[in-house]
C-alpha cells in the first residue's frame, strides 16, 4: 500500500511490488540501443520498491539504470500508473512507447493511458541518480547517501468507467474558530461523448455536499468548494483526531484523511490551537543499511515506537519530502513534523542558476500539494544551510517563500541556517531556525553566547534550533568523557547543549542531529568514520548509544499527555 489507509473503496489498485529486471547502463547506451523495447538479457533481478546501492557490487553505482516489469490489465477505459518516488531522473515507456519523464527524487508522479488493451503490458523505467554541482537537487556535495532506484511503491489503477476523479486536495483550517475544509478536485471524462453524473462529498461518512455535472468528451472540471464542519474535533499532539473525506463520482471514489488545528505566531511564540508550542525534536533521515531510502513500513512503525520511548514530540524530515506513509503514521501518533525540500548546502554560485531556482520552486510546490492535508506538518522548511548570507540566497528564499505562501497560507515558513548573524534572509520567513554544533565543530564560543547573540540579531521572532549534536561511534567507550567520537563525549555534549537551551526560556525548541547513524556520501567519507554520519542517538541498526539514554532520562516526565496518544506504536 502507498498509504496507511485505503485511498479508494472501489477502484482497483494493482501494486507492482516484486522482482523487476534490472540493468545498470554505465556507458549510457540504453537510449540509443532502444532498451525500452529490447531489454538487455540476461538481466539481474532487483526488488521494487528498493534502491540498488544496498546490493553487492552496486554500492557506489551512480548513473543510468533500467528496470522492467510486466503487469496485466482488465478491460478498462483508462489506466493510471503511479510512482510514489524514483531517485532522481525518470523516463518511462509502456509497451515500447514513451509515457513521459519526471525529475525530483522524493515526490510522486503519474501517467494516464487511454484505452489500454486488456492483457499483459511491458513497463520499462530508466532511472538516473547522477548528482552534479550545477543542475541537480540535491547536488553532488552531500552528507547522506545518493541512493538510486525506485524506493517507494509503484501501482496501476485501471479505470473501468468513463468519468473518474483525477485528484482531490484538502486544505484544513480554522476560520473564525470553525473547522473548515477547502476542497479542490478534478473530474475527468476519458471517453468520446458527454458524461453526466452527481458528485458527492462525505466527511466521516456524512454527506456534506453534492452536485450534478456534465463533462464533455475528454473534458474535465475542477471543483473548488469550502465546507464548514463546526462539530469536528480538533487535532493536537495529545489528541490526534483525524477525519476522513471521500469524494464519489460515477462509480469512482477517492479517500483522504486530515485533521484541523491552528498554528499562529505571536511574537516569539508559536501557538498550536492557542497553546504555546515547545519543540523537543529530532532529525531523521530515511535510511537503513539494508534498505537505503526504501524503508519498509514496519521499520517506520519501529522508529515511531523508539521516538515515543525517547520522549520527543517532533521530527524534522531532514532533508527531503518523507514517505507519505511515515507522515500518515505521524498524523495518527500526534508527532509534529517539519518538512523540507533537498536544497542542501548550495553556494551562491549554485543558487544563481535558473535551473536550480526553478527546480527548487517546483519541488516545494509538489511537496506542499502532496502534503498540505497532514495535520502533523506544522511548518515548511525552504532549504538547509545554503548561502542565505548573500543576495543570491535572498532571491531564492524570496521566490520559495512566495511559492509556499501562495499554496498554503496556514503554515509558518522557515529555513535551516548555518550563517548565524551574517544571514540576510530571516525577515522573509516566520521562524528563525539555526543549525550549530557548539561542542563539536565549534569550540570558539558556547551555546549560551551564541544564542544571546542570535536573539539580539533576530529580535522578537520565534527562534528554533534545527540542528545540534556530536559524533559518537557505537561501542566506542573511553574512561575520560572528553574523548571525541566516544559515546561518553557525545552524551555529554548533548546534555550541555540541552542545558543551554533550557536555560534561556525564549526558544521554541530544538531538533537534535540525529535519530540514527546514516550512510554518507563518498565525497565526505574521509571525514566520516565508517562512511557514516555518526551523530545518531542510535546506530544505523537502531541500537541505542549512551546519548539515547541520556536524552530519554532528560525528557522523562515531559509531554505526558502527548505520549499517551502515542501508545498505539
Ligand atoms: C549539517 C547538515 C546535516 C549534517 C550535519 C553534520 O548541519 O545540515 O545534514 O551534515 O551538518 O553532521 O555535520
Amino acid at each position: 500500500m502507498h498509504r496507511t489507509f485505503a485511498t479508494t473503496t472501489c477502484r482497483q489498485q494493482i501494486y507492482l511490488d516484486g522482482l523487476w529486471d534490472f540493468s545498470t547502463d554505465p556507458g549510457d547506451r540504453g537510449l540509443s540501443e532502444g532498451w525500452y523495447a529490447h531489454f538487455p538479457s540476461p538481466a539481474r533481478k532487483l526488488w521494487v520498491p528498493g534502491v540498488w546501492n544496498t546490493m553487492p557490487s552496486l554500492l557506489h553505482y551512480e548513473g543510468p539504470a533500467w528496470y522492467r516489469t510486466r503487469f496485466s490489465l482488465p478491460p478498462c477505459e483508462a489506466a493510471v500508473l503511479h510512482f510514489a518516488a524514483v531517485t532522481h531522473q525518470t523516463n518511462v515507456w509502456l509497451d515500447g512507447e514513451p509515457l513521459g519523464e519526471h525529475y525530483g527524487g522524493f515526490l510522486p508522479f503519474s501517467f494516464t493511458v487511454l484505452s489500454p488493451p486488456p492483457g499483459e503490458h511491458n513497463l520499462v523505467v530508466r532511472v538516473d541518480n547522477t548528482h552534479d554541482m550545477t543542475t541537480t537537487i540535491p547536488s553532488a556535495a552531500l552528507d547522506w547517501f545518493r541512493y538510486g532506484g525506485i524506493p517507494r511503491p509503484v501501482w496501476v489503477e485501471p479505470l473501468r468507467q468513463s468519468g473518474y476523479i483525477a485528484s482531490m486536495r484538502l486544505v484544513p483550517s480554522l476560520e473564525r474558530d470553525v473547522p473548515t475544509l477547502r476542497v479542490r478536485a478534478e473530474l475527468v471524462n476519458v471517453r468520446e461523448g458527454t458524461v453526466s453524473g452527481e458528485w458527492r462529498f462525505y466527511v466521516d461518512g456524512a454527506l456534506v455536499r453534492a452536485e450534478r455535472t456534465s463533462l464533455q468528451a475528454f473534458g474535465s472540471e475542477v471543483l473548488f468548494f469550502t465546507v464548514e464542519l463546526p462539530g469536528a474535533a480538533l487535532w493536537s499532539p495529545a489528541q490526534p483526531i483525524l477525519h476522513t473525506a471521500r469524494l464519489e463520482f460515477m462509480g469512482d471514489d477517492l479517500v483522504e484523511r486530515t485533521g484541523f488545528r491552528e498554528i499562529r505566531i505571536v511574537g516569539q511564540e508559536v501557538l498550536l490551537n492557542g497553546e504555546p508550542l515547545r519543540i523537543r525534536g529530532i532529525n531523521r533521515h530515511e535510511d537503513h543499511p539494508d534498505w537505503g531510502f526504501a524503508l519498509p513500513v514496519h521499520l517506520m512503525v519501529k522508529d515511531l515506537a523508539i521516538l515515543r520511548e525517547l520522549g520527543v514530540n517532533a521530527v524534522r524530515g531532514a532533508h527531503y519530502p518523507n514517505d507519505p506513509r511515515f507522515l500518515d503514521l505521524c498524523d495518527e501518533a500526534g508527532l509534529l513534523v517539519m518538512e523540507e525540500i533537498p536544497l542542501w548546502g548550495f553556494s551562491s554560485d549554485q543558487l544563481r542558476s535558473d535551473i536550480i531556482a526553478d527546480r527548487a520552486c517546483a519541488m516545494l510546490w509538489a511537496m506542499i500539494e502532496r502534503d498540505i492535508h497532514h495535520p502533523s506538518i506544522w511548518a515548511w522548511s525552504l532549504l538547509n544551510e545554503c548561502a542565505t548570507d548573500t543576495p543570491e540566497g535572498r532571491l531564492v528564499v524570496e521566490h520559495l517563500a512566495q511559492t509556499a505562501r501562495e499554496l498554503d497560507p496556514t503554515r509558518p515558513l522557515t529555513f535551516a541556517s548555518d550563517r548565524g548573524t551574517a544571514d540576510v534572509c530571516f525577515d522573509l520567513v516566520d521562524i528563525v531556525s539555526i543549525n550549530a554544533y557548539y561542542g563539536w565543530y565549534r569550540r570558539d564560543a558556547t551555546w549560551s553566547d551564541f544564542l544571546a547573540e542570535m536573539r539580539a540579531y533576530v529580535g522578537d521572532k520565534p527562534l528554533l534550533i534545527t540542528e545540534c549534536g556530536a559524533g559518537g561511534i557505537y561501542g566506542c567507550h573511553a574512561l575520560d568523557e572528553d574523548v571525541l567520537w566516544s559515546e561518553e563525549y557525545q552524551a555529554k555534549a548533548l546534555l550541555e547543549a540541552l542545558a543551554a537551551f533550557e536555560g534561556r526560556g525564549d526558544l521554541l525548541g530544538y531538533h537534535i542531529w540525529q535519530f540514527c547513524d546514516t550512510r554518507t556520501d563518498l565525497s565526505r567519507a574521509l571525514r566520516r568514520p565508517r562512511s557514516y554520519n555518526n551523530k545518531g542517538l542510535l546506530n544505523e541498526y537502531r541500537l541505542p548509544k549512551l546519548a539515547y539514554y541520556a536524552l530519554k532520562k532528560r525528557l522523562q516526565g515531559e509531554g505526558t499527555e502527548e505520549r499517551a496518544s502515542f501508545t498505539q506504536y
